[in-house]
């Protein structure tokens, strides 16, 4: 075979017959379908079958480019990426959406209907695995070479219905229709062991040398998805492992006759990918969840090895070739694989292997939540990985070395930073073994990483303060302004040009036209029309009339405690009883909006939906409050159903206790669609409040100190209840059934907890939080001030683009440079 001969195919098009031919030409010859018989998910397909070639295209100019450079990648390992819908997505970056819309037309089909179609890839929880998907967009943007690796879940995040108030979990089977975005590469495929035992003894050398005799091999096959920068011809790769069975392990089932055993062992090894676990508080000792973690790190750095070793080096230059970014502990078992890669298989020294495996990795925390932070406990690691524990225990034992040396005779920072935690059942600390395995160390918004300075991480910051920074986390205003808010997009394009797509502090030019009358009254017909599409959109799918000319006030995340939407809550029904008692409450009609799912094990979490739409259904049905005041749930919060709401809100609540939020980015996706914010200094919050002005920003709640300070000092949230008879009168009515027909013990546990515990705040923090409600509502009766700060918002937000943050890692930890790709002189023509 001389494949060499092949000439390259002629590149396809960008022009409205291009994709005329393509789409009806993948309908017939990819789908075999006819357009007589052709369903809307043909049309789909076609047409993202089409997009897609024009990805490869660019995929391979990329890949081609990155070959001959041998350029320095990043690799971003992540159990999360939640891409959300492709199609829409790829168009505006490949800058085809009017050519698609058009050649649609001609053939009869809607695009709208063709996008609504997709069924969106929910690989990830919230905002760590969107904040993953943004980065691969700037990445892919700013034309830095850089592959995401994960798991390719058949099930991502459930879909969450609602019945009777209450969240129901359903699985998203999100590939049953196919999905045309991804190629899957049976020949990329690593074994992948788990279980068993070590051996040692030398090697021809007489070198020491472990081995694992494993219990079980599985088989990670690659799948690969381009992510298209935008108008650029870079392409990058999201490859991610789906698990099979080993043939090699087959065989032997086989031989010995076993074939139902060969089965099973079959199904056994492909649960590994099946389901992406909720970020649930009873996860922890889920072995399977430990298993998919090294499942898709073993598969990623085998991955890198091969693809390093084509070049021809020695893997001595492994740490100059990758950049690999640890996202929050979940890959952080990559540490001890990488060590056990060079050490055990490529027979390097402990202390080079070491040295490559701390120069290649940097780990991001993304939260402090003590109960988030990752720990194995030893039997359950040490039956799944017994190497890794021996890995770890050797890297534990050179490492708190130098802690005794450093800090001698004192045991208690021994024990404080050591890998193993032996309080209690003893455990593998994930986040520690992050923290000495990698050169680089951030967190994701300034106050964020100042409080892991000073608590969850101080002993690490006081012996190597020069691994720490903060990187700011930020969103791809492609996907979340251009894309999702056409209508404020064309605006500012039509009056800045187009450049802020690329470099969005070029928002900043809007400041003066804040005080310019009639660009507020355009601004104003935007967010209407955009509030009319959230209306209908509520109709359908929440069931509730909502009026377009009221204040859209907006809370969609997961549901946690700590992200308090019973204190959202609790403002609702005060409002609520401010409204019934005076008929000439000076407040705008005000209509509050919630959304996001509740892991399935967390009670409490279900019960807010549950008074969620409760008080929602009591608000709703209340006559005296007709026109004044409307709640609703959209169940089934997504990447997708997020469209229409960013850009229709008009206040963004962003509640959290002080120093809880890591950073949040919904907070980001909602300014700079032009709400304002009322929030907490929490996380992001903090420096979106100093970049909009304080005076563009409804704050309230303790600061941090504060809130540390007064649980110091014995928090007593009853007499905050008894001292104020508004907070008294909303919580007695919910803990006596007034939300609940009378059923008082259905909301009595929330209450309680808060009378009792209330360990995030809400009775502290009530009083000023329903102030500043207040305030926010006479400020939105002043249509021109509004308008005027949400400009300003709009104007201000250029820092929180993720193009700032992908470019601040390239320069502060990956030292990684743009690789520009051209497209073959054809394929230019074609444009
Ligand atoms: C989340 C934080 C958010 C933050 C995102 C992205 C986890 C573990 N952390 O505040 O809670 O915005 O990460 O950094 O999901």
């Amino acid at each position: 075979m001389n494949p060499k001969l092949m000439p390259p195919p002629r590149s396809v098009g960008l022009s409205v017959e291009d994709f005329k031919q393509s789409i009806a030409g993948k309908l017939f010859y990819t789908l075999a379908r006819f357009p007589e018989v052709a369903t809307r998910n043909d049309v789909y397909l076609a047409v993202a079958h089409a997009v897609r070639d024009r990805l490869l295209e660019r995929w391979l100019a990329t890949a081609a480019t990155y070959r001959d450079r041998q350029s320095r990648s990043v690799c971003y390992l992540s159990a999360e990426f939640l891409l959300g819908p492709h199609l829409g997505n790829n168009l505006l970056n490949l800058g085809v959406q009017a050519e698609v819309r058009q050649a649609l037309r001609e053939l009869g089909i809607d695009l709208d209907e063709v996008l609504a179609q997709e069924e969106e890839p929910g690989l990830g929880n919230g905002g760590l695995g969107r904040l993953a998907a943004c980065y691969l967009d700037s990445l892919a943007t700013l034309q830095i070479p850089a592959i995401g690796y994960g798991i390719r879940y058949e099930f991502g995040i459930f879909d969450q219905v609602i019945r009777d108030g209450w969240q129901v979990e359903l699985t998203d089977k999100w590939l049953r229709l196919g999905n045309p975005w991804e190629i899957p590469r049976p020949e990329i495929a690593f074994e992948v062991s788990l279980g068993g035992r070590t051996e040692t003894g030398s090697d021809g050398d007489g070198n020491y040398r472990v081995r694992w005799i494993p219990e079980r091999v599985v088989k990670g096959v690659a799948y690969d998805t381009p992510i298209l920068g935008y108008r650029v011809n870079t392409a990058n790769l999201l490859r991610l492992w789906k698990a099979e069975a080993a043939e090699s392990f087959d065989f032997e089932a086989f031989n010995q006759g076993d074939y139902y055993g060969a089965v099973e062992q079959k199904l056994f090894s492909e649960n590994i990918t099946k389901v992406l676990y909720p970020n649930d508080v009873a996860l922890q000792g889920k072995q399977l969840r430990l298993e998919q973690q090294y499942f898709f790190v073993s598969c990623s750095l085998q991955d890198m090895i091969r693809i390093y070793a084509q070049s021809g080096r020695s893997i001595e230059g492994f740490d100059r070739k990758y950049a690999v970014q640890l996202n929050d502990t979940h890959p952080a078992v990559a540490v001890a694989e990488l060590m056990r890669l060079l050490v055990d298989v490529h027979g390097l020294p402990w202390e080079r292997a070491w040295r490559i495996t701390c120069n290649s990795f940097g780990y991001t925390n993304h939260t402090l939540l003590p109960e988030a932070l990752e720990k194995w406990p030893l039997p359950l690691f040490q039956a799944v990985l017994p190497r890794h524990l021996e890995i770890i225990y050797e890297i534990n034992r050179r490492f708190l070395d130098q802690v005794r040396l450093r800090w001698p005779g004192d045991q208690e920072r021994v024990a404080r930073l050591s890998l193993i935690d032996e309080g209690g059942a003893r455990s593998v600390r994930m986040a520690h073994l992050a923290c000495v395995g990698s050169h680089a160390i951030n967190g994701v918004a300034r106050l964020h990483s100042e409080l892991l300075k000073r608590d969850l991480l101080h002993d690490f910051h006081e012996l190597w303060p020069e691994k720490f920074s903060n990187q700011t986390n930020g969103v791809t205003p492609r996907r979340f302004l251009a894309l999702i808010n056409p209508g404020l997009a064309s605006l500012l394009t039509r009056v800045l040009g187009d450049s802020w797509t690329r470099d969005l502090e070029r928002l900043r030019e809007l400041e003066p036209l804040a005080e310019d009358a009639a660009f507020r009254a355009e601004w104003r017909a935007v967010k209407r029309a955009n509030k009319r599409a959230l209306a209908e959109e509520v109709q359908r799918r929440a069931g509730v009339q909502v009026d377009p000319d009221a204040l859209f006030d907006v809370q969609v995340k997961r549901i946690h405690e700590y992200k308090r939407q019973h204190l959202n809550l609790l403002h609702v029904a005060a409002l609520h009883e401010r409204l019934r008692r005076d008929p000439a409450y000076a407040a705008p009609a005000r209509c509050v909006l919630l959304a996001g799912k509740a892991a399935p094990g967390y009670r409490l979490a279900k019960l807010i939906i549950k008074l969620v739409h409760s008080v929602a259904a009591a608000v709703n049905a209340d006559p005296a409050v007709a026109g004044r005041l409307r709640m609703a749930f959209l169940p089934d919060y997504n990447v997708q159903n997020c469209e229409r709401i960013f850009p229709a809100a008009d206040l963004s609540e962003q509640i959290s206790t002080a120093g809880k939020e890591a950073s949040g980015t919904g907070n980001m996706k909602f300014a700079l669609n032009g709400a304002l914010t009322i929030g907490t200094l929490d996380g992001a919050n903090v420096e979106i409040r100093e970049e909009v002005g304080a005076e563009n920003f409804f704050l309230f709640g303790l600061e941090e100190g504060e809130a540390a300070q007064l649980r110091r000092d014995g928090y007593r949230p009853r007499d905050f209840y008894e001292r104020d008879p508004e907070l008294r009168l909303v919580l007695d009515r919910i803990g006596s059934g007034f939300y609940s027909d009378g059923e008082a013990s259905l909301f009595q546990p929330l209450v309680d907890g808060l009378l009792n515990e209330d360990p995030f705040l809400l009775l502290d923090d009530f009083r000023s939080y329903v102030d500043r409600q207040q305030e926010a509502g006479c400020a939105y009766q002043d249509t021109e001030g509004w308008t005027r700060m949400s400009i300003l918002n709009v104007a201000r937000m250029g820092r929180f683009s993720s193009d700032r943050a992908i470019r601040d890692y390239c320069r502060d930890i990956w030292q990684v440079e743009p690789q520009p790709v051209t497209l073959g002189a054809d394929a230019e023509r074609s444009r």
